[in-house]
């Protein structure tokens, strides 16, 4: 455990620290409270890594956010206003439940029983659609579903959730081309990849755990194989802090064969020129009587679209493919050859695919590539796109959606006699569009920090503080709680680490990791705090005092005992969660199944579909002179807007997030050089002003036109309108910029 007490320090490394860790992620243990990464059936002795470890000790921090903090000095929200998030959440744990006084402009303690009758009062008069209830991925399966059957009961599919400015590309456009909402492999296909082929994902500081099948597959003579704008050290070469050998010596595994450089928004075109190069392959090895390259029988059989997306990939020039990828035709005939020559072939992707103007075609067109090979719905391949927050991909499966036909309508009103609202509700583009313009009059947020996780930071914050009530179920402070509504709460709940003890005694909460596996999960560190609540309580608080009683609402029944809330959620979703009580704790978790996965296309057509790109970037505006791609990256030092600290060791920039990362050449061109404090003005066509200065320039081994700089820091910049056509997903990975020098002082 040397490298945790390196990270940490030593006063980290507790025995009570390590016996938190031990039980990550095993059965009857704690699923980590970091990121969706499967759990292995198979564990070892420490089965987290690095940044579950943080996100696990982050949790269990002896700092407190007591109501006396409140009291101090400069501690008025609008003086915190100025405070940087790492500061506000270094703050620690909060305790009690708050109520915001605008009068002394500072929260105050509040009981329960006060704040839940009060928020059920707000609530109760208002129109349905008027109020938005948001959740981030960490709330556990049955919070969540009775937190969407809260929503329904109250009148509203207004349920998005941080997903939508995430993997909703996924679950729309994935769903379109393969009737897939998720990914299709599992953990067994992992083992049998003979290529790994990463689109715009980072293991090594979002997924670390992913690091060690790609080990595997390199000691089995895999191949990997890399398009990212950035040099991510994970996808570069990875030391195993499990094997001791690796440790002692520090001998690392390299792990990309190729890495290529594209362009930020250059992956339809990357895709297009080695799809190209698999169809001359095919026509030279018919030409030749050889062996097919393209699986025609899969093809013939399972997809549609076919002929019209080969005619595309014949008619593609390679200058535009170099031109619009920024790759050299050169290295995508070497792709395309471990392509071809790798019989089962996993397409990895993550933000770097799903935050464009175009982020779904971006999916189609992965999924074109592996469909030409019948890499989907084989032992071995498929499409793996790799989740956020430890729940999200959960909560969209127990209801926390806002589109109806999701929904299981009938099961839902003869279960509850609750009435699903006809129409969909809102989504996080469209939810911020009405905050904007004043039509929404609440928001409840089980977890999460909106307001700064958002495009157009700005207008949010103004937008959000002019409401009739704000709710925030938190575990520690952050920006969002900084802009309370005129009755505005925060309501303090339990971390997944902590005993979650009710009257029927202590629970287990559920989640499903981005294999679709479900995971039981029981807590057994002292709370925070004994005013803390588990997020099923708060949830069951707000929905007696803002409903009327109905016998079919047995929220008191729930709340003593989750088992019956997973009786609902099997009666609601049968196929899904056949014998859950029961399965919860086998080891790696049960499988929910997948269609796709046995080549079952739930699409309209019934096949897998081959899209022809109409677009050979997925940018969405056009290229000018001095207009850059900005996209907004994170560091190992952050979980989202939880900034940790300043140490962004794997890109190598220390003490600072202000920065703006670029290639020298450009920089040069620009007139601008290294060290220069520069600001950034987005150049989009909407009028509204959106700037963020005071960013120091930083040379970068970047593709031209392309810079970077951090989420959330960067947020202010993101227009809110610019987002993934099909999916509504903020395209926070290629925004129009331009850079002005700033007056360097001192
Ligand atoms: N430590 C840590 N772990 C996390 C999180 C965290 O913040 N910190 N966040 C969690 C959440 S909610 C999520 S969704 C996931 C996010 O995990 P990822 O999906 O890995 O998300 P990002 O790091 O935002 O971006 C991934 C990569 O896309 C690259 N990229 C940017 N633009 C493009 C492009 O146009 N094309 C290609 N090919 N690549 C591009 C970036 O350089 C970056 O390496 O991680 C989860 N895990
Ligand atoms: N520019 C730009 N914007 C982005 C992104 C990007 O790459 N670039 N990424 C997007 C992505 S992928 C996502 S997922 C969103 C994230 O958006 P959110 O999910 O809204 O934000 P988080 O930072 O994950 O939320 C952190 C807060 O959640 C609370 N919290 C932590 N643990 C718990 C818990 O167990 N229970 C409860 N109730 N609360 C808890 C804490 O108060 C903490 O401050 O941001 C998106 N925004
Ligand atoms: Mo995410």
């Amino acid at each position: 455990m040397k490298g945790i007490a390196e990270i940490f320090g030593e006063t980290w490394s507790t025995p009570a620290s390590l016996a938190s860790l031990r039980k990550l992620n095993k059965p009857k243990g704690v699923m980590c409270v970091s990121c969706a990464w499967p759990k292995p059936a198979n564990y070892s002795a420490f089965e987290f890594c690095e940044n579950g470890a943080k996100a696990t000790l982050w949790e269990s921090t002896s700092q407190r956010c007591t109501p006396e903090f409140w009291e101090m000095e400069g501690h008025r929200i609008t003086e915190l206003r100025d405070w940087r998030d790492h500061d506000l959440e270094m703050t620690g744990r909060l305790t009690h439940p708050l109520r915001f006084n605008h009068e002394t402009d500072r929260y105050e303690p509040v009981s329960w029983e006060e704040a839940l009758t009060h928020i059920g009062a707000v609530l109760r008069p208002m129109k349905p659609d008027t109020v938005v209830f948001y959740a981030s991925g960490h709330a556990g399966l049955e919070a969540s579903y009775l937190y969407a059957l809260l929503a329904r009961a109250f009148g509203t599919n207004n349920l998005p959730q941080s997903s939508n400015m995430c993997h909703e590309t996924t679950s729309v456009g994935l769903t379109k081309v393969i009737g897939s909402a998720v990914g299709t492999v599992v953990w067994d296909d992992l083992e049998q990849a003979d290529a790994y082929f990463f689109f715009g994902q980072n293991p090594g500081t979002n997924s670390p755990r992913f690091l060690h099948p790609l080990k595997a597959c390199k000691d089995r003579g895999g191949k990997i194989v890399t398009f990212n704008p950035i040099v991510e050290q994970g996808l570069v070469s990875f030391v195993d802090p499990q094997s001791p050998a690796a440790m002692l010596t520090g001998k690392a595994t390299k792990i990309s064969d190729q890495y290529h450089q594209l362009k930020a928004g250059g992956d339809i075109a990357a895709l297009l020129g080695m799809c190209k190069c698999v169809v001359e392959a095919d026509d030279a090895a018919k030409a030749a009587g050889k062996a097919e390259v393209i699986d025609h029988l899969f093809v013939a059989k399972h997809t549609t679209g076919f002929d019209a997306f080969i005619a595309r990939c014949r008619s593609a020039s390679w200058s535009e493919i170099e031109h619009e990828s920024g790759l050299t035709q050169a290295a995508l005939r070497t792709a395309a050859q471990t392509y071809i020559e790798a019989e089962r072939v996993i397409a990895v992707y993550g933000m770097g695919l799903t935050q464009h103007a175009h982020g779904a075609l971006n999916i189609a067109m992965l999924v074109n590539f592996l469909l030409l090979r019948g890499n989907i719905g084989r032992p071995g391949a498929g499409c793996c796109p790799v989740r956020g927050h430890s729940n999200v991909q959960g909560q969209r499966t127990v209801g926390i959606a806002e589109k109806v036909h999701l929904i299981p309508v009938e099961r839902i009103r003869n279960l509850f006699d609750v009435e699903t609202p006809a129409h969909d509700g809102m989504a996080i583009v469209e939810a911020v569009g009405a905050l904007i313009e004043g039509k929404v009059r609440a928001f409840i947020s089980l977890g999460g920090n909106l307001v700064r996780a958002v495009p157009d930071q700005q207008r949010m914050e103004t937008a959000w503080a002019a409401q009739d009530l704000t709710v925030m179920i938190s575990t520690k402070l952050n920006r969002s709680h900084l802009f309370p509504g005129k009755s505005a709460y925060i309501l303090p709940c339990l971390s997944r680490m902590e005993e979650d003890r009710q009257e029927g005694g202590v629970q287990t909460i559920t989640t499903e990791d981005s294999f679709s596996m479900i995971n039981g999960s029981v807590g057994f560190r002292k709370p925070a705090s004994q005013h803390l609540r588990s997020e099923l309580a708060i949830v069951t608080g707000i929905a007696k005092a803002a409903l009327e009683p109905s016998d079919k609402l047995k929220w008191d029944e729930w709340t003593a005992d989750y088992g019956q809330v997973r009786d609902l959620i099997e009666q609601t979703y049968p196929d899904d969660f056949r014998d859950y009580n029961a399965r919860m704790f086998e080891a790696g978790g049960f499988y929910r199944g997948n269609a796709a996965h046995e080549r079952i296309w739930k699409t309209e057509s019934g096949k897998a579909v081959f899209t022809t790109p109409d677009e050979l970037n997925s940018v969405g505006f056009d290229d000018a002179p001095g207009r850059f791609r900005l996209m907004t990256i994170r560091s190992n030092d952050q979980f989202n807007t939880t900034v940790y600290g300043y140490s962004d060791r794997f890109h190598g920039i220390e003490g600072t997030r202000d920065v703006v990362l670029m290639n020298p050449d450009d920089m040069a061109d620009a007139g601008l050089s290294d060290g220069q404090t520069v600001r950034l003005v987005t150049d989009f066509d909407d009028n509204i002003d959106r700037r963020l200065g005071g960013l120091t320039l930083t040379a970068y081994k970047l593709p031209r036109g392309t810079i970077a700089g951090y989420y959330p820091e960067c947020n202010v910049l993101v227009p809110l309108s610019l987002h993934d056509t099909l999916s509504g997903t903020p395209a926070s990975k290629s925004i129009p910029v331009r850079i002005e020098a700033e007056q360097n002082i001192g």
